[in-house]
């Protein structure tokens, strides 16, 4: 039977559909199948096959995590059961006393998790505008342990220049882990910009079929591997088979999604960026976004995000009610349009005057450009403005 293909020198779509996957070595099945197991049977007492308990093993999340990693051009990837289980493990390599610096502009979950959970345990936060560098450094303390962006941000669309954190960061002795859900793994790749650490909501681009819940950290350092991979096992937040399968499933065609999302996305932004309701337009891919040399020079594509200003609650309620091919739905990065209030929906738990700060108004509204055909998206959003 064939063994895992050597990934080096490949392209991301070769990788995409082969990394981390070989035949089942006793049916020749050439898709991994789902171990819908809990535990291993032992030969005998001492010895077993490299399985003893799925909590710590499952071949197919294995495949899976093998897959994500050389995504990533890392080579260590361990999976949870969502995105915020990934990120709430990533913080239990700290303790308490440890001093964490975090861009301001993280997804709402993110942010209530570090504010409301991981504080209590003694573990500070400074949040800053990581589009600045000069606030990053400035906001380094002698027990910063670790500097957590998410680039671009969730939903404004600001960059951070990863190269440059990682700078910041190895000189305090901290670690960077980058949050890159929203450019998935065919747009960005921060471990070879320097971060240490990568980590996704794999429920959005990575799986990028909306019908399931993940999220996966990868690395490349093996003593940093070690360390998650015990906590990963300890704290135990672990995906299911099926939702592993489904998410290397999805992974085959990432690169395709991807070039689609891309094209979708930076149309319908030139469109939108054109037309007289819309105030504002948030995308990295049109030339007056403030860090547009930033993600030229970081990005391979700018994503099928948009974020747009419609001026008030009303008109942005007018808009999001008057779609029908775009769904009025929290998440992102599905093969569907979904479109959303950020304010009300997936950053409803940032106060006030902190969403305003960031220029997330009760008037801003969140596409997520699918795949479908880019002329029946953008006449769905023609009709819903008309109603504006
Ligand atoms: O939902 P979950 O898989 O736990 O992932 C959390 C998460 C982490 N990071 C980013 C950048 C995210 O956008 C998310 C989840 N975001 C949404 C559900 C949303 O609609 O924005």
């Amino acid at each position: 039977m064939k063994d895992e293909m050597n990934m080096a020198g490949l392209g991301l779509g070769t990788i995409a559909i082969h990394a981390g996957q070989r035949p089942d070595p006793t049916t020749g099945a050439i898709m991994m199948p789902v171990y819908q197991t809990s535990t291993y049977v032992q030969p005998e007492l001492g010895r077993h096959l490299g399985y003893e308990y799925a909590r710590t093993h499952n071949p197919t999340r294995e495949a899976y995590e093998r897959n994500v990693a050389a995504l990533e051009n890392g080579t260590h990837g361990i999976a949870f059961s969502s995105g915020l289980a990934a990120t709430d493990t990533m913080m239990k390599l700290l303790s308490a006393g440890d001093h964490v610096v975090c861009g301001e502009g993280v997804y709402g979950g993110t942010y209530r998790l570090f504010n409301q959970v991981i504080s209590r345990l003694g573990i500070e936060f400074s949040f800053v505008d990581s589009s600045d560098p000069a606030a990053l450094r400035a906001a380094v303390k002698p027990n910063t342990r670790l500097i957590h962006l998410e680039t671009p941000t969730n939903p404004m669309m600001r960059l951070s220049d990863i190269a440059e954190a990682a700078e910041i960061a190895k000189a305090a002795g901290a670690l960077l882990s980058v949050d890159n859900t929203f450019a998935s793994p065919y747009n960005q790749r921060p471990l070879e910009l320097g971060a240490d650490i990568v980590l996704h909501s794999v429920t959005k681009y990575v799986n990028g079929h909306s019908d399931m819940v993940g999220g996966i950290i990868v690395v490349r350092d093996d003593e940093l591997h070690e360390r998650l991979r015990f906590l990963q096992n300890a704290a135990g937040a672990v995906p299911g088979p099926w939702d592993c399968w489904l998410a290397l499933r999805g992974t085959k065609t990432l690169h395709l999604r991807m070039a689609a999302h891309n094209a979708n996305g930076q149309q319908i932004a030139e469109w939108l960026d054109a037309h007289d309701k819309v105030q504002q337009v948030y995308y990295p891919g049109l030339p007056a976004h403030p860090q547009h040399e930033l993600a030229r020079r970081q990005m391979r594509g700018f994503t099928g995000m948009i974020s747009i200003e419609m001026g008030s609650l009303e008109r942005a309620a007018a808009f999001v009610n008057g779609v029908r091919i775009f769904a009025l739905a929290e998440s992102l990065g599905g093969v569907e349009s979904l479109i959303g209030h950020p304010a009300m929906m997936t950053h409803a738990s940032i106060p006030r005057d902190r969403r305003y700060a960031m220029g997330l108004t009760d008037g801003l509204v969140r596409l997520s450009c699918g795949v479908e055909d880019v002329q029946d998206l953008i006449a769905d959003l023609e009709q819903a403005l008309a109603a504006v």
